[in-house]
C-alpha cells in the first residue's frame, strides 16, 4: 500500500471519518485531537488533546484476503503496533487477544477495525503516548488500567511512531495479501496464550479456559477444563493470573 497521510486538529471519530468516505485504499487519517472516539461495542475511546496518536487507515483488500482470513486483518493491526512500540520507543509490548497492546499488563493502545457495506476496511488505532497518570481514563469495573509510553518511561512523540506503525502494517497487509500468515509472529507477541482465561462473549455468555492457539481464521481457540475446545471470533478476554 501507498499511504496518504491527512492530519486535521480536531474531528469527532477517525473511524467514522473514513467510513463514510470512499477514498483509495492506503487513506490515512491523523486527528490532533478526537471528540467522540469509538471503541468497540459501543464503547468510547478517551484521549486528552495533542498527547495520544488517534488515526484510521483504510485498506481495500477484496479478493486478496477473503472473508474467512479478514479476521488476521486486527490481529496484523495489534503486531504493527506492539512492535513499532517496541523499536521506536522501546518499550516492551505484548497483545491481547484479539489486539489489545499491553505493557506491564496496562492498556497502551486500543484497535478498532470496522468494515463498510462497500467491503473497505478500516482500522482505527488510538495509542497513549504523552498521557499523564491523571489524564488516563480511570477503568470501569472488569476493565484494564490504561498506561502511555511516557509512563512507561519513552520520550517518543506521536509524530515518531506513526511511520514505524505504517510500514509495519503495509508489510503485514503485503503478507496477508500474499496469502501468507503473520500466525507464528502473533503467537510470540500475544500474552494471552498458554494463559487461564475468562472471555465475555456478545450477548453476556462467558467461558473459562485455556487459551490454547489463534485458529487459520484469527479466532481465539480455548479450552474449557472439560476438554472441550471453544473457537471465539469476537468478546472480551480477561486474563486470569
Ligand atoms: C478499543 O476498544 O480499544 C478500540 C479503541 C480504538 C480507538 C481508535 S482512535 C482512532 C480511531 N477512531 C475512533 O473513533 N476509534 C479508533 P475497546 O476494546 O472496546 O476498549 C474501550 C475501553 O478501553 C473503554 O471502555 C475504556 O475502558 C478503555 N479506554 C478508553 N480510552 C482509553 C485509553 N486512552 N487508554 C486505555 N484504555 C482506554
Amino acid at each position: 500500500v501507498k499511504w496518504r497521510v491527512t492530519v486535521v486538529p480536531e474531528t469527532g471519530s477517525t473511524n467514522a471519518d473514513l467510513l463514510g468516505s470512499d477514498g483509495p485504499e492506503g487513506t490515512v487519517l491523523v486527528a490532533r485531537s478526537q471528540t467522540a472516539g469509538r471503541g468497540r461495542l459501543g464503547r468510547t475511546w478517551i484521549s486528552p488533546p495533542g498527547k495520544s496518536l488517534t488515526f484510521s487507515v483504510l485498506l481495500r483488500p477484496g479478493d486478496a484476503i477473503p472473508p474467512a482470513r479478514r479476521g488476521w486483518l486486527p490481529l496484523a493491526a495489534g503486531l504493527a503496533v506492539a512492535s513499532a512500540v517496541r523499536t521506536v520507543a522501546g518499550v516492551p509490548a505484548d497483545l491481547k487477544w484479539p489486539n489489545d497492546v499491553l505493557h506491564d499488563s496496562r492498556k497502551l493502545a486500543g484497535i478498532l477495525v470496522e468494515q463498510s457495506p462497500s467491503g473497505a476496511v478500516v482500522i482505527g488505532i488510538g495509542l497513549n503516548v504523552s498521557v499523564s497518570e491523571s489524564e488516563l481514563p480511570v477503568p470501569g469495573p472488569g476493565a484494564l488500567e490504561a498506561t502511555s509510553l511516557a509512563l512507561a518511561g519513552s520520550g517518543v512523540s506521536a509524530d515518531e511512531v506513526l511511520p514505524a506503525v505504517l510500514g509495519g502494517l503495509g508489510a503485514r497487509y503485503a503478507a496477508l495479501r500474499g496469502g501468507g500468515s503473520v500466525h507464528d509472529e502473533y503467537l510470540s507477541l500475544c500474552a494471552t496464550l498458554g494463559r487461564s482465561v475468562r472471555v465475555e462473549l456478545p450477548g453476556d455468555r462467558v467461558i473459562s479456559g485455556e487459551a490454547i492457539d489463534v485458529d487459520p481464521s484469527g479466532q481465539l481457540l480455548v479450552r474449557s477444563a472439560a476438554g472441550a475446545v471453544e473457537s471465539v471470533s469476537a468478546g472480551d478476554v480477561v486474563h486470569l493470573r
